[in-house]
């Protein structure tokens, strides 16, 4: 069994549905199991093109006995039923899955490289992994989320609560880590 954090993002349409329908088809993966989820976050994008619109942006912690190609496979399925294209780097999307760390597990395959390589930079990525994985040790740099985002500045991309829960019609188990983080 593998524990994986997952980003979740969207900026696109109905970003609310298009992170629920996310939820939904991770929970429904074979051989795992969603057993945390971040607040959600609205946040300025970061890159890409002028004048796209806000993020929504949150995290998920998996366990599961996909390997990490299989899941990262399982994702982006996940990502093409919500009616991603995959048009401009950094550009706006509807949905968009990234696994950010997978075990302590390490690659530098371009196809799917561990930890997510600019995760550490993104105020929108470590504020909502810190409600779900503050103690965790980033595989590569050994600090910890919350240390990691500490050392983030505030300028790193403007971030505000968004809505403390997901509108999934069934059971998840919403658990934050105290962070102090948001
Ligand atoms: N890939 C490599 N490693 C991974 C990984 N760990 N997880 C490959 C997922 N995919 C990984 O992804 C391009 C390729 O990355 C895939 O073929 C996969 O094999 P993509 O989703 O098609 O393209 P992208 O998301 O546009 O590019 P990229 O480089 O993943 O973008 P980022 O760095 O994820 O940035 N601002 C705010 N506020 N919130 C956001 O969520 N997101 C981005 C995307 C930019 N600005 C943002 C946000
Ligand atoms: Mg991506």
């Amino acid at each position: 069994m593998a524990v994986a954090l997952i980003a979740l993002g969207s900026n696109l349409g109905d970003r609310l549905a298009h992170l629920n329908a996310a939820v939904a088809g991770m929970s429904g993966l074979p051989e795992t199991r969603l057993v945390a989820l971040s607040r959600l976050y609205e946040t300025a994008p970061v890159g890409g093109p002028d004048r796209q619109g806000a993020f929504l942006n949150g995290a998920a912690r998996l366990e599961t006995e996909l390997s990490a190609p299989e899941l990262l496979l399982a994702l982006q399925r996940i990502e093409a039923g919500q009616n991603r294209e995959r048009k401009v780097r950094w550009g706006p999307r509807t949905l968009d899955l990234d696994i950010l760390v997978y075990e302590a597990e390490i690659s530098d395959d371009p196809e799917l490289v561990l930890p997510h390589p600019r995760m550490h930079e993104r105020r929108f990525v470590m504020v909502p992994v810190c409600d779900i994985a503050a103690g965790l040790a980033h595989p590569r740099l050994h600090d910890t989320m919350l240390t990691l985002l500490n050392r983030l500045p505030t300028e790193a991309g403007d971030l505000t609560l968004f809505d403390d829960k997901w509108t999934a019609g069934y059971d998840l188990p919403l658990s934050h880590e105290e962070s102090g983080a948001a």
